[in-house]
């Protein structure tokens, strides 16, 4: 698909794209106004170009003008969009944020190859903690799309080690920051090892250029842990998951909405902590993202 906003291919840039449903159905408002703008703010105070992606009435933006990032955060009817529902978002001329999945096939088909959000979607786990047949379209993307997402792990409500089994069986490469196992989104470290730990943006940048050189088809995810100190305790979170998926609500949720429904239900439970560790995340994740864009297109400067 061809973006139809005018910005050309944005390979040369040291562009990072940013995701919308984080705006539209991850965080409440006035927060997600706040770090829409602050997350543009960090990727340009690196001398990085900030490309916020959603669809605007059926046309897809690869750079979306202030007006329209506060439309994200402030219009009660915006729909979730990823791979599947893309095309009829479109056709149907409606205004979708993106996840993960459709901001990074969106970013590529632009030209960006690098995005930043906070935790990528995955397995998520049934009433007994088992893993459930609701698998992110995040996964089956990050597969087939040779991007590098700078992100905080996988979200702690999923089923971690079906999610980091299936990050490997799509070929994706796993890369700690400065850490040797897999960050948990606001939990910081899971117990799940990464494939390589990297302490510096070159390291990295080398196993981008090695993958690209490889030709492989897959993304590469940047995984960067939440400082310990901020970090909400994983058998809390744990517990209140658990109560939220056995609730009668829950029962009754469409499968895009559960996400939604369990971060809120963590936000509701543990309050202030939990925002703010959602919102330092991704702004630690937007810093890193455009330090590794701007080593990507200067390459040997
Ligand atoms: N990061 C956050 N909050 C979010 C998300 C990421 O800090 O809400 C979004 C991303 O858009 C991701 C989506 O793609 O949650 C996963 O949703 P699902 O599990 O329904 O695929
Ligand atoms: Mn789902």
């Amino acid at each position: 698909m061809t973006p139809s906003d005018s910005s050309a291919s944005l390979a040369a840039a040291p562009a990072v794209a940013l995701e919308t449903t984080v705006l539209s159905h991850g965080l409440p408002f006035p927060a997600n106004r706040d770090l829409a703008f602050a997350l543009e703010d960090i990727v340009e105070a690196q001398s990085a170009l900030p490309c916020t992606i959603g669809i605007v009435d059926g046309s897809v933006r690869t750079r979306c003008t202030p007006a329209e990032i506060e439309r994200f955060c402030t219009d009660g009817d915006i729909l979730k969009v990823s791979l599947r529902n893309l095309p009829v978002v479109v056709a149907h001329r409606r205004t979708g944020a993106t996840t993960v999945a459709a901001t990074i096939r969106l970013a590529y088909d632009a030209g960006i190859r690098v995005m930043a959000t906070g935790g990528i979607g995955g397995v998520h786990q049934d009433g007994n903690g088992a893993p459930s047949q609701d698998q992110s379209a995040d996964l089956t993307e990050l597969g087939r799309c040779p991007v590098t997402v700078v992100c905080a792990g996988p979200k702690a409500i999923l089923h971690l080690e079906a999610t980091r089994e299936r990050l490997e069986t799509l070929g994706v490469t796993v890369v700690g920051w400065q850490t040797d196992t897999m960050p948990a989104f606001y939990c910081g470290e899971s117990v799940f090892p990464v494939d390589v730990r990297c302490e510096t943006i070159e390291e990295v940048a080398a196993i981008v250029r090695a993958r690209d050189a490889a030709r492989l088809p897959a993304a590469i995810l940047l995984t960067v842990p939440l400082a310990a100190e901020a970090s909400l305790s994983y058998a809390r979170v744990s517990a209140i998951v658990a109560d939220a998926l056995s609730s009668e609500e829950a029962r009754g949720l469409a499968p895009p909405q559960v996400t939604p429904f369990l971060l809120t239900a963590v936000r509701q439970e543990l309050g202030e902590q939990a925002l703010t560790a959602n919102m330092d995340l991704l702004k630690q994740n937007a810093a890193i993202a455009a330090r590794l864009a701007w080593a990507l297109t200067h390459a040997g400067l």
